[in-house]
């Protein structure tokens, strides 16, 4: 029944399969260029009055709160009544008025393996899905996934895209009323956001470049630190369009408060509209195309080397 619950969830068999937009239509550029998508409100960020987690926009994501609802909770609230009523029962019971004379039992054999072997089953039960939901999570990416990094500064983010050539997206929090003015959550709206394709598993690859931060976004289950000196790496998969929150999620200062991120999942053609809104950008895929400079160079190089064959054989060697 578990394995067929996982089976059911959507989005998981596509990381599974490491399936990315191949083919031309991972070219296409939106003709309408690119315009920042407005947030749907309470969606990729924290709600009023929210007690649980918020809703999930990632495979992972999903099968993390279907465990966390139907497994974790389940066992814990069956343990809590259970060990509430043990206890009522045994002060009604077994108090000094109702039970004057104790017993002086002090071993049964069959309650002790009972008690010793339950729990050992309930914690196989949370042990293996578990498992599962730790290897999905830090599954490597397919070889073609689009890399993105993410770098913590004190107190903002850069986004470089290495296989969209190379630039590099400074983000900055927007003042509290900018942020009402764009129609965005104080505090977690950003002036440039980290976009990224919708449905493909991209290399988010996080590193610090003064102290430890941590690159968070709750609705997309994400959370890796970005650490000085090394490269983390995970699998980010979004599987709507949207614009989804988080913030640094690392104490790392006095401005540790005020650097989100907002990353913005857009369908592939808008994201190639985008990255061309960039100097110097190319769409990841697309088949290199030699500068002018250097194609006018080749000839030029090979003319050269001409001559000094012709030099060599004139001087008799
Ligand atoms: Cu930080």
């Amino acid at each position: 029944m578990l394995r067929l619950a996982f089976k059911t969830l959507p989005g998981l068999a596509l990381i599974a399969a490491g399936a990315v937009h191949a083919g031309a239509d991972r070219l296409v550029v939106a003709p309408g260029g690119y315009t920042p998508m407005k947030p749907t409100p309470g969606k990729g960020m924290p709600v009023d009055g929210g007690l649980t987690f918020q809703t999930q926009y990632s495979p992972t994501g999903l099968e993390a709160l279907w465990m966390h609802d139907n497994i974790v909770m389940t066992v814990l609230i069956a343990v809590t009544l259970f060990v509430l009523a043990l206890l009522i029962w045994v002060m009604v019971r077994y108090n000094s008025r109702a039970n004057p004379v104790p017993s002086k039992t002090s071993h049964n054999t069959l309650l002790e393996v009972v008690w010793t072997g339950i729990p050992v089953l309930i914690l196989l039960v949370v042990f293996v899905p578990s498992m599962k939901l730790l290897a999905h999570q830090f599954k490597t990416p397919p070889k073609d996934a689009l890399t993105i990094k993410a770098i913590g500064n004190q107190w903002y983010w850069t986004y470089a895209y290495p296989d969209n050539g190379e630039f590099e997206v400074t983000s900055n929090m927007l003042s509290h009323e900018e942020a009402i003015k764009r129609g965005e959550p104080p505090q977690l709206a950003a002036d440039n956001r980290m976009v990224v394709p919708v449905g493909e598993p991209i290399r988010l690859q996080t590193t610090g470049a003064d102290v430890i931060h941590s690159f968070a976004v709750p609705s997309l289950w994400f959370k890796l630190d970005a650490v000085p000196g090394r490269i983390n790496e995970k699998v980010l998969f979004v599987k709507e369009p949207g614009v989804y929150y988080g913030q640094c999620s690392e104490l790392c200062g006095a401005r540790h408060g005020y650097m989100p991120i907002v990353v913005e999942a857009l369908p592939r053609p808008q994201y190639n509209a985008w990255v061309m809104t960039h100097a110097g950008a190319k769409i990841d895929g697309a088949p290199d195309v030699p500068a002018p400079a250097a194609a006018a160079a080749a000839p030029a190089a090979e003319a050269a080397s001409g001559t000094e064959v012709a030099a060599a054989a004139s001087s008799g060697e």
